[in-house]
């Protein structure tokens, strides 16, 4: 029998060292393949045993950061030769950056997929199509390096997603796990000069199966690469024990070292051997008082600089307690990453990270869904941080095939690589007084070898508790973790009222374990809406002990067009054969670290410090668990239209963690007519994070009732002409369309809009939001309403211009009226808007009023709530004031265009240009002017699609729908769903 198979591919294999999958001769017609080394499902071999990150002692070390020869293959099978230190020619190599990703150095692409593996899911089996870099470094070591004394450690901090290691010549061993480190001990192969370090990188290996987080494909060797001198005597590994007994103040030390040595911390007067326990008093570290004792473990042969926070964290009576008290996570996953970068992020950018965090508010982080960079955890030691670690697995493209069907997380093949990656998380990270939880993962599925990782860790370090989210059972882990439930869900787990699991005993178990959201409030775009209601249950119910908006930051890539425009890139904009569109850009903060509303309405949601008017009292409430309120100064101001009348101080007496005190109302001259107060609590010094009078927390109430808008009087008469009718100053067609105001050309008339650009929340991807998202509005065909005029009739002195609004196909529709009346110089327009037909199957996004205006319009001032945009469920950090902003600036860029831009609750809005312009006066209506139309906006795929056009279309909006979080979580509240009702508005026009 013939078989070409067999007769060709020997010796086309044979022209390679080293293949892929190595053949196998099983006969004269049969060539058998078997894994390559990287579809091995096992850990790496070579490694030495993973100890704690130790990289600021006094032994020597030397950073191989830096330009690296790089050669680039698109698939695996290519020689080892290059590994050898001599007779290759590395000349015609070009260079890469260590640390970065070659997909952002022009090899190849960056790919997103959220759930979906990019490749055939058939573990641990990997494409031939499979990226590989070979990275090579010649090293001399420094002079002083003593070579002759001690040992000496290669390390890799991360490398996506598999590597081969050699130094001159002689192979170290293998790596996986992207995000956890790796040492080799390199002191038998090292030399004092001409040392040539060999990695060949993978992009594809068995362990991919293992890292499938909703987030770019970017492999290299993208966290630094050191060498670490172990002098004779220096620390193996230690761990610094140190509790806090919050009934007595006093912490307990214990620092345990392989070998033993002593420790030394002059601020506590403590110089022990380790091993020893030292009770001693403290000042305890807790996320709001980070407090570091620094100090030394000294052993014969190395000085290891220690941080050493006091706190204890328990589960006790069903909740989770750090030194004796029930905390709070208003928190945020982060994932690392950087436009440019990707997540071969700076130490400024970490810094920069944990700076933004502060200054929101923020007290928690999930580090979603690996270990980030270590340095990052001391930072949040530093500043103070709760942290959940995350060990880095996800296997969820999984859940795509049969349900789960093959998962590594049940998979005996897999147990060895998931405890291999949980022990070196743990043992890398466990003298981080920050980490107060352990995560087994994200999003992997159920099985046993979660029961192994968690039974290592129990074992290791029983002093944090574990968590994992996507086994609901909870059967191996210390708390109820969930991701998106919706508000109803969590005011019945709140109560313990959940629906029972089908196993009594882990029903019982799990009724009694405190409940978080590992994820909730899915920040995607604009939004999200329903914070405020989610914190309102964290506080009903100590069981909810809040939560991690998902996420902190949108990992758009900076991409030009061809013409250099810069625009954000995600999932698609690569070429990817499937991909998960811009799902990757869902955070708090844009690409270049810049705030969204949705940062500034959660910082405002999660105010440590609530300040409201109570019985004609100013009343303070201290949200904090540990601190009182003397790092803050407190000042009012009386504020009316937006300026200033009066201004003091506060006089704000103690105010413990967790109690309120209310404080007299200043003494003013006088509250004019729809006056404010505004009280502020701002950093009375300096702080870490931020400077004196950075705002912590601030309230503003009404001083005195806003009269209603007066009733315009000395009304004049329209009067009609055969081209046109002229009321006031408007001037209309015969039609009844506005088309002239004073001096100002109306290039489009008033009419009816009930539509929006949806939002990422309105698409709802992921979930069914119900009535309130923009399938049922497009279905319905609120995108496309057609105006029909059925009459223009003189009223008397007002114009009445009746309409039916309507879309195609559809019956119902809005029977809609503008009534026009007009003094000398004012035009008042009431809309009547009255419901046609059975619109009870949906919510609307809004219900107003569009015009157009000509583009020389440039700048917008309004009195209202802003700066930012609000929207029903998203105002909370709205504050009245008086603004002024360019349109240009009115426009909130979300990566992916959508509705944005609102200001609501205006009393008056000016859009002016250099020839004058427009005044919007009425009560509390929504504003929006933008140089696009609502289905432009909507069209638009990325921020450049959004050309200026030939007008500025102005919304007056009446009421707008809410926000919701169906992007990814439950749909708009019922409360903030707007009902199409009989409906009226009116509000002024003037020219200017
Ligand atoms: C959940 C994931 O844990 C997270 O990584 C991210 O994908 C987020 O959702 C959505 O942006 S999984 C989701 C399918 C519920």
């Amino acid at each position: 029998m013939y078989s070409l198979f067999s007769s060709i591919l020997p010796s086309r294999l044979a022209q390679n060292t080293m293949i892929a999958r190595p053949p196998q001769d099983d006969g004269p017609h049969k060539v058998t393949y078997h894994p390559a080394e990287f579809e091995d499902p096992k850990p790496g071999r070579g490694a030495i045993k993973p100890r704690s990150w130790n990289v600021h002692s006094d032994s020597d070390k030397l950073s191989l950061n830096g330009d690296w020869k790089f050669r680039f293959s698109p698939a695996a099978a290519v020689s080892e030769e290059f590994a050898q230190p001599k007779g290759v020619s590395d000349a015609s190599w070009e260079l890469m950056p260590v640390p970065s990703h070659w997909v952002l150095h022009g090899h190849g692409q960056p790919a997103y997929q959220n759930v979906q593996f990019p490749f055939p899911v058939d573990p641990p089996f990997v494409p031939d199509e499979n990226p590989t870099g070979d990275y090579r470094l010649t090293f001399d070591l420094p002079k002083s390096w003593a070579l002759d004394a001690g040992s000496t450690l290669l390390r890799f901090d991360g490398i996506e997603s598999w590597a081969k290691v050699w130094l001159n010549g002689t192979e170290l061993g293998t790596t996986s796990g992207s995000r956890l480190p790796t040492e080799f001990d390199i002191t038998q192969s090292l030399k004092q000069s001409n040392n040539v370090l060999a990695v060949r990188v993978h992009q594809w290996s068995a362990a991919s199966y293992l890292e499938d987080q909703d987030q770019w494909w970017l492999p290299g060797i993208f966290r630094e690469v050191q060498i670490l001198h172990r002098p004779v005597g220096s620390v193996v590994d230690y761990w610094v024990h140190s509790s806090y007994d919050h009934k007595t103040g006093k912490g307990t030390l214990r620092v345990d070292c392989t070998p033993s040595g002593k420790v030394v911390i002059p601020e506590l007067g403590i110089d022990i051997e380790t091993g020893v326990e030292k009770v001693i008093s403290v000042d305890a570290w807790t996320a709001e008082t980070p407090k570091l004792y620094k100090g030394h473990l000294i052993t014969t042969g190395e000085k290891v600089p220690l941080s050493i926070g006091f706190r204890t964290v328990a589960i006790e009576d069903g909740l989770i307690k750090v030194n004796g008290e029930r905390i709070l996570f208003q928190g945020v996953n982060r994932h690392e990453f950087h436009p440019d970068q990707g997540r071969a992020v700076t130490e400024e950018v970490m810094l920069q990270d944990v700076l933004l965090m502060k200054q929101h508010n923020i007290n928690a982080v999930r580090t979603s869904h690996y270990p980030p960079h270590p340095h990052f955890l001391d930072l949040c030691d530093e500043y103070g941080l709760w942290v959940i670690d995350e060990c880095d697995l996800e296997t969820h493209g999984f859940d795509e095939v049969n349900k789960w069907e093959r998962n590594p997380t049940d998979d005996p093949t897999y147990k060895d690589a998931l405890v291999n990656r949980v022990e070196r998380m743990v043992e890398r990270d466990k003298n981080h007084p920050a980490i107060i939880i352990w995560s087994m993962g994200n999003e992997a599925g159920k099985g046993s070898n979660l029961g192994h990782m968690t039974n290592w860790v129990r074992k290791r370090d029983p002093s944090r508790p574990i968590h994992y989210e996507h086994d609901w059972s909870c059967q191996y882990v210390d708390m109820y973790s969930r991701m998106y439930p919706s508000h109803e869900e969590v005011e019945l787990i709140g109560q313990q009222k959940e629906d029972p699991l089908e196993d009594s005993k882990l029903d019982e178990r799990r009724r009694a374990m405190p409940f978080i959201m590992c994820e909730y409030g899915h920040a995607m775009g604009n939004g999200p809406g329903g914070l405020l209601e989610y914190r309102n249950l964290f506080e009903k119910y100590p069981r909810c002990q809040g939560g991690f908006i998902w996420e902190w930051i949108d990992h758009g890539f900076l991409k030009k067009t061809e013409d250099g425009r810069p625009y954000w890139a995600y999932g698609g904009d690569f070429g990817e054969e499937v991909h998960d569109g811009n799902f990757i850009c869902d955070g708090l903060i844009f690409p270049d670290r810049k705030p969204s509303p949705g940062l500034l309405e959660f910082t405002k949601v999660i105010e440590p410090v609530r300040i409201t008017l109570q019985d004609g009292r100013i009343s303070v409430h201290n949200l904090y668990n540990f601190v009182d309120l003397s790092a803050l100064n407190f000042t009012w101001r009386l504020e009316s239209d937006g300026e200033v009348v009066e201004r003091g101080t506060l006089e704000v007496p103690t105010v413990k963690a967790g109690k309120t005190v209310l404080v007299d109302l200043p003494k003013v001259k006088d509250t004019p007519k729809g006056s404010l107060w505004f009280v502020s609590a701002t950093l009375k010094s300096d702080t870490l994070w931020a400077k004196a009078g950075h705002e912590i927390a601030w309230g503003q109430f009404a001083a005195a009732a806003r009269p209603a808008p007066p009733s315009p009087t000395r009304l004049v008469a329209p009067e009609a002409t055969s081209e046109s009718i002229t009321l006031g100053p408007a001037e209309f067609d015969l039609r009844g369309q506005l088309i002239k105001l004073g001096k100002l050309d109306v290039t489009e008339g008033l009419k009816l809009d009930l539509w929006r650009a949806m939002t990422d929340n309105d698409h709802a991807y992921f979930t069914e939001a119900g009535p309130s998202n923009g399938k049922a509005w497009e279905k319905a065909g609120l995108h496309r309403v057609h105006h029909r005029v059925n009459s223009v009739v003189v009223d008397g002195d007002s114009l009445v211009v009746s309409t039916f609004a309507a879309p195609a196909v559809t019956n119902r529709g809005f029977d809609t009226v503008y009534r026009y009346t007009a003094t000398e110089d004012s035009l008042t327009v009431d809309v009547d808007v009255k419901p046609r037909g059975d619109w009870s199957d949906i919510s609307l996004p809004r219900v107003g009023v569009r015009l157009g205006l000509p583009k020389s319009l440039e700048s917008v001032s309004w009195l209202g709530l802003g700066p930012h945009e609000t929207y029903p469920d998203t105002r909370l950090a709205g504050r009245v004031g008086k603004y002024d902003f360019a349109i240009d600036e009115m426009q909130t860029p979300y990566v992916f265009p959508q509705e944005n831009g609102a200001r609501s609750d205006v009393h008056w809005a000016e859009i002016t240009g250099p020839k004058g312009g427009l005044r919007v006066e009425g009560s509390e209506f929504i504003f929006t002017a933008r140089r696009w139309t609502s289905n432009q906006l909507h069209a638009a795929k990325h921020t450049v699609d959004l050309q200026a056009g030939d007008n500025v279309w102005v919304n007056i909006d009446h009421k707008f729908g809410g926000i919701g979080t169906a992007s990814c979580g439950p749909g708009v509240l019922p409360q903030y769903q707007l009902r199409a009702e009989p409906t009226r508005f009116s509000f002024t026009l003037k020219t200017l």
